[in-house]
């Protein structure tokens, strides 16, 4: 890939604050000293020129200094660090098997796994968060003066977005559960943070950058889940402010080389993490592998390049219909999330991919997290990304 060179430019992240998505970009440039500004939606550039290149009204997108429009959080992490590379060394992308391996799968649990939660609290306690939501919706959407007009352009559009729970599967008999697993999930993170910085151990990396998505703009920003946080898991509160700051070792920890743990090793106080990933991750994956496997069954001679969706329409969350799943003991119903099989296909891929020592420990790892069901489920065919969505390879 071509280095970018030019210094007088800095990259466009068009995006809102309030946006699960950006917030994987921005954290991005910002731990990779990229300089950047951000625009949001209302400028008019982003009808005049983001929108009519990217083919679709979503964010985040990167514009880059020379001019190419870059759209899905996971594509600008990859561009920007299969880049910035070659330039600075300080890749957020294990070099090692397992250490890959085991971020991809963070990466895409707090991409989609976690979407769940975050809409849970960002909308069934919209009552106590009501002008804060209403603040920051607008914020996209009215660029101007009049405190009033932003808030009433954050209402016009809310109620779109909070439609979306029951296509989430979040309605009264599936919300203690989901508060259940999410309370489990910020102990055992807090715990983890106590000892690390960083997901991985002691260098930021792709996998801080999945969890960031769900806990920086829904769980850590909007005041509801923001106060649980911060009451139940401040090592995780601290984490999501150390994930806006620039990548300078914290003095908390003991002094540190900001490096890759030695040996391809998964610090042990992941582990715990990675068994709420695998339990709580599992039924969902393994019900859109079967709607998937579905859709394929019902359009025979379907050939690459085909749309992945149920109605041939360009979605950003394209979906293949509703799945039902058991849960945590309860019966999800389901919108089937097709993106997050595309993330869970790179860390199956590098698993598959690894030597048959690293295919050991990796085995081991598994064993001891309850993985190895989950990762042992095949995709019917592989999906790729192509002009901004998820089509057959
Ligand atoms: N997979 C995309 C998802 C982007 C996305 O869903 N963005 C939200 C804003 S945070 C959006 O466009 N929502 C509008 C919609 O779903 O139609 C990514 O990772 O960038």
């Amino acid at each position: 890939m071509a280095m970018n060179t030019d210094t007088n430019h800095p990259y466009i992240l068009w995006g809102t604050p309030h946006s699960l998505y950006t917030g994987k970009a921005r954290s991005c440039l910002i731990k990779k000293g990229l300089r950047f500004v951000e625009r949001c939606p209302s400028h008019p550039d982003y009808k005049a020129r983001v929108r009519p290149t990217v083919g679709l009204v979503t964010f985040p997108v990167l514009e880059t200094p020379d001019g190419q429009f870059i759209q899905d959080s996971t594509d600008i992490v990859s561009y920007l660090d299969s880049l910035e590379n070659l330039a600075s060394g300080n890749s957020l992308t294990p070099s090692t098997p397992v250490q890959l391996a085991v971020a991809r799968l963070i990466d895409g649990f707090g991409l989609e796994g976690m979407l769940q939660v975050a809409m849970h609290y960002r909308w069934s306690y919209r009552d106590e968060q009501e002008l804060f939501l209403q603040t920051e919706f607008g914020r996209g959407l009215y660029p101007g003066e009049d405190r009033e007009a932003r808030r009433a352009a954050g209402r016009r559009v809310m109620d779109f977005f909070s439609s979306s729970l029951p296509t989430l599967g979040i309605n009264p008999q599936t919300i203690a559960a989901i508060e259940n697993a999410y309370e489990e999930l910020l102990e055992a993170l807090d715990i983890h943070f106590q000892h690390y910085p960083y997901v991985m151990g002691r260098r930021v990396s792709i996998a801080d950058l999945g969890l960031i998505a769900p806990m920086y703009a829904h769980l850590g920003r909007d005041p509801y889940p923001t106060a649980l946080m911060k009451k139940r898991a401040p090592n995780v509160a601290r984490w999501v402010e150390r994930m806006q700051l620039p990548n300078t070792p914290d003095g908390e920890y003991a002094p540190y080389v900001a490096d890759w743990l030695l040996d391809d090793e998964i610090p042990a106080t992941l582990e715990p993490v990675l068994t709420l990933l695998f339990k709580d991750w599992g039924p969902q994956l393994s019900a859109d592998i079967a709607s998937y496997q579905h859709w394929l069954d019902a359009h025979p001679g379907i050939e690459a390049g085909q749309l992945i969706n149920f109605n041939d329409g360009r979605l950003v969350h394209p979906t293949l219909g509703m799945v039902s799943y058991e849960w945590r003991g309860v019966q999800v119903q389901r919108a089937s999330a097709v993106h997050g099989l595309w993330l869970f296909q790179m860390a199956q891929a590098v698993a598959q991919a690894m030597s048959a020592d690293a295919g050991q420990n990796l085995a081991a790892l598994l064993k001891r997290t309850g993985g190895q069901d989950v990762m042992a489920l095949a995709l019917p065919h592989l999906i790729e990304r192509r002009n901004n969505v998820l089509v057959l390879q």
